[in-house]
C-alpha cells in the first residue's frame, strides 16, 4: 500500500459561516415611507481574510437578515491566529450605502476577529475568547457611537485538517 507523504505543515480549510445580522431597533438606515417596509435595510456583509475577499447576498427591507453563507479559505497550519474583518452595509439605491456598526469598541465599524484552529478558538482584537469552534457567536456594535446604524452579527467558525 503506498502511503501518502508526510507533509512537514498541516493545511486547514477554516470555514467562516455568517449567519444573520440584525438591525437595532433604535436604528434608522433608511427614511420613513407610509405603510412599507422600506425603511428597513438591505443588509449585506463584506468578508475579508487571507485570500479571502467575500460579498454576501443581499436582504432587502429586513430588521433581520438571513445569510447563512458559508466563506471557505485554506491555509497552513503554521499560522496559528487567521484574522477575519466583516463590513456589515445597507445597500442605497441613490446615495453611497451606509455602514453599520458592529464593533463592539468604542472606535471603527468593521469587526475584526481571529480564529485559532488548534484550538478551536475564537479571539478579538485584543486576544480575549468571545466564543469556540462551533458555536454561533453574537457581537453587537458599541452602543453611543451612532445610534442609528448599530446592529449585531452573527456567525460561527469551523475547519478542518486536510
Ligand atoms: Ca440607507
Ligand atoms: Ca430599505
Amino acid at each position: 500500500m503506498a502511503q501518502r507523504p508526510k507533509t512537514t505543515s498541516r493545511q486547514y480549510r477554516v470555514t467562516l459561516t455568517l449567519v444573520s445580522a440584525t438591525a437595532h431597533p433604535s436604528s434608522r438606515f433608511d427614511p420613513k415611507v407610509p405603510f412599507s417596509k422600506k425603511h428597513l435595510p438591505d443588509f449585506y456583509a463584506l468578508v475579508k481574510s487571507h485570500r479571502v475577499n467575500f460579498r454576501s447576498k443581499r436582504v432587502n427591507n429586513k430588521a433581520t437578515a438571513i445569510f447563512k453563507q458559508n466563506i471557505h479559505s485554506l491555509f497552513s497550519g503554521n499560522k496559528k491566529r487567521v484574522l477575519y474583518s466583516i463590513e456589515l452595509r445597507d445597500y442605497d439605491r441613490f446615495s453611497r450605502d451606509d455602514v453599520a456598526d458592529i464593533n463592539p469598541g468604542a472606535r471603527g465599524t468593521k469587526l475584526f476577529v481571529l480564529y485559532e484552529p488548534s484550538t478551536g478558538l475564537v479571539y478579538d482584537l485584543t486576544h480575549k475568547v468571545i466564543g469556540r469552534r462551533g458555536e454561533d457567536i453574537r457581537v453587537r456594535g458599541q452602543q453611543g457611537f451612532k445610534l442609528d446604524r448599530l446592529a449585531s452579527i452573527t456567525f460561527r467558525f469551523n475547519h478542518r485538517r486536510l
